[in-house]
């Protein structure tokens, strides 16, 4: 395999970059026997590595008995067709490599659907190229050679089934925007973060979801959704979905619209992160433009380094130190570690915006109490003659429909604080933290 280092980036990057396309190789079931980085000023439009570099790959491909080279980039069919001819050997590119693990993974129609538009999509600006390449090689100027006609018929049956496909997934994508409409006032937590952090592993070990994990990439593509448990008066869900990677493939992002919607739409992220992973940094950093090109750069994170029990002893307390003080969480979902503490920044999160109130609530209000047990945080909770005290904590929209059902009756529980008896020290405007 091959990379290509312009000046506007680092040695270091571009090994990484190198390394992470060893692992896409490997997650496609191809041993790497040689990896190359080739500087240049800049990229060569016919080769794209350039004369020299490629008959240099053939030498080493034949003396490794390497069959297949993986460039490190998005080449253009050209320079795919020239580099082929030059290593006589299969040339895949990065994209092509991506696109080819994911339609291994899928597995549920929703995801083989997105999967095939990707791939569609892909193929058919170089389809047309490489066909018109081929009959300017075959034909005179102005013939009308068969390759044409073909191209054209070809291109015609890859519009139509991408245009029926497109549909499809516009049609789920409406579907799972209605049922997040049914349920708009529970908090929505998505997993995010690099694939093979760990999202997997946290969402079995947080809910009762079995979603597959295994150690490999793009092991997840669909998004699971189910209930987070974090005690009474906490509504929440929690999303798994699928990984990010260094410069995910613009058509992936595209057409996992329906799925990463799940993401965007979330009302927090955990942006899982694998702290014993050298390159933790640069994954963040991809995570995060991929967030910011589906719209999801805004929502609030909690960023939770997984994989602690990876961390050499040496280095453990001292990243527990600096998590605390950046505001992260140190999880080990192999271990069930930091679990409770995630919960609790959770809980910390949903609690902004939240209100309190405290009151006496008769005895004769037992629809009320029913309420109050199954959709708001019980506080205090202090019983006498009359009733029970409580000192609650809530959304600020459920107190808003707790008010209009039972304000009447019960009105010391929706007075504000400055009006409230002396024992209700915080009122609605008080709320959260
Ligand atoms: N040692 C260790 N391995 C983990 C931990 N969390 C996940 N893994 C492993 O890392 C691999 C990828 O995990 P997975 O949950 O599928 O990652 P995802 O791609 O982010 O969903 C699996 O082999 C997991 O068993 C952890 O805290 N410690
Ligand atoms: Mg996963």
């Amino acid at each position: 395999m091959a990379g290509l280092r312009l000046p506007q980036h680092s040695r270091e990057e571009a090994e990484e970059s190198l390394s992470e396309l060893a692992s896409l190789a490997e997650a496609s079931g191809a041993r790497v026997v040689a990896r190359a980085l080739q500087s240049r000023a800049r990229v060569d439009g016919r080769t794209f590595l350039g004369g020299g570099k490629a008959a240099e790959l053939k030498e080493q491909a034949e003396e490794l008995g390497a069959n297949l080279i993986l460039i490190d980039h998005d080449l253009s069919p050209a320079q795919a067709r020239n580099l082929e001819k030059i290593v006589d050997r299969k040339i895949l590119d990065r994209t092509e490599l991506i696109l080819d693990i994911f339609a291994r993974r899928a597995r549920t129609p929703q995801a083989k659907l997105q999967v095939e538009v990707a791939q569609l999509e892909y193929l058919l600006p170089r389809l047309t190229r490489l066909w018109e390449h081929l009959s300017r090689t075959g034909g005179g100027i102005g013939t009308r050679g068969p390759g044409e006609t073909q191209l054209e018929v070809d291109r015609r049956r890859i519009r139509d089934r991408l245009t029926h496909l497109k549909d499809r997934l516009t049609r789920t994508g409406k579907r799972l925007e209605q049922q997040r409409g049914l349920h708009s006032d529970v908090f929505r937590v998505a997993l995010v973060g690099y694939t093979n952090a760990g999202k997997s592993s946290l969402m079995n070990r947080l809910t009762s979801a079995e979603v597959p994990s295994r150690d490999r990439l793009f092991e997840t593509l669909d998004a699971t959704t189910r209930i987070l448990d974090l005690g009474p008066g906490f509504r929440a869900t929690l999303t798994d979905t699928v990984g990010f990677i260094r410069r995910l493939p613009h058509s992936l992002v595209e057409s996992f619209r329906a799925t990463l919607s799940e993401v965007a739409s979330a009302d927090l992220l955990l942006h899982v992160q694998d702290a014993s992973s050298p390159m933790a940094d640069a994954c963040e950093k991809s995570v995060n433009e991929v967030l910011e090109e589906i719209g999801a750069d805004q929502i609030p994170q909690i960023a939770v380094w997984n994989k602690a029990d990876l961390l050499p002893a040496e280095e453990f307390d001292g990243a527990v130190r600096q998590a605390a003080e950046s505001g992260a969480v140190v999880t080990s979902a192999f271990r069930g570690e930091g679990l409770d503490r995630l919960r609790d920044a959770i809980r910390d999160r949903l609690r902004d915006g939240w209100v309190e109130g405290a009151g006496l609530i008769p005895l004769s209000e037992g629809e009320l109490w029913a309420r109050l047990r199954a959709s708001v945080e019980l506080l205090e909770e202090r019983p006498g003659p009359l009733g029970v005290e409580v000192r609650v904590r809530m959304p600020r929209a459920e107190w808003m429909r707790l008010r209009a059902r039972y304000g009447g009756r019960v009105p010391s529980l929706f007075e504000p604080a400055a009006g409230a008896a002396a024992g209700a020290d915080v009122g609605p405007g008080a709320g959260g933290r």
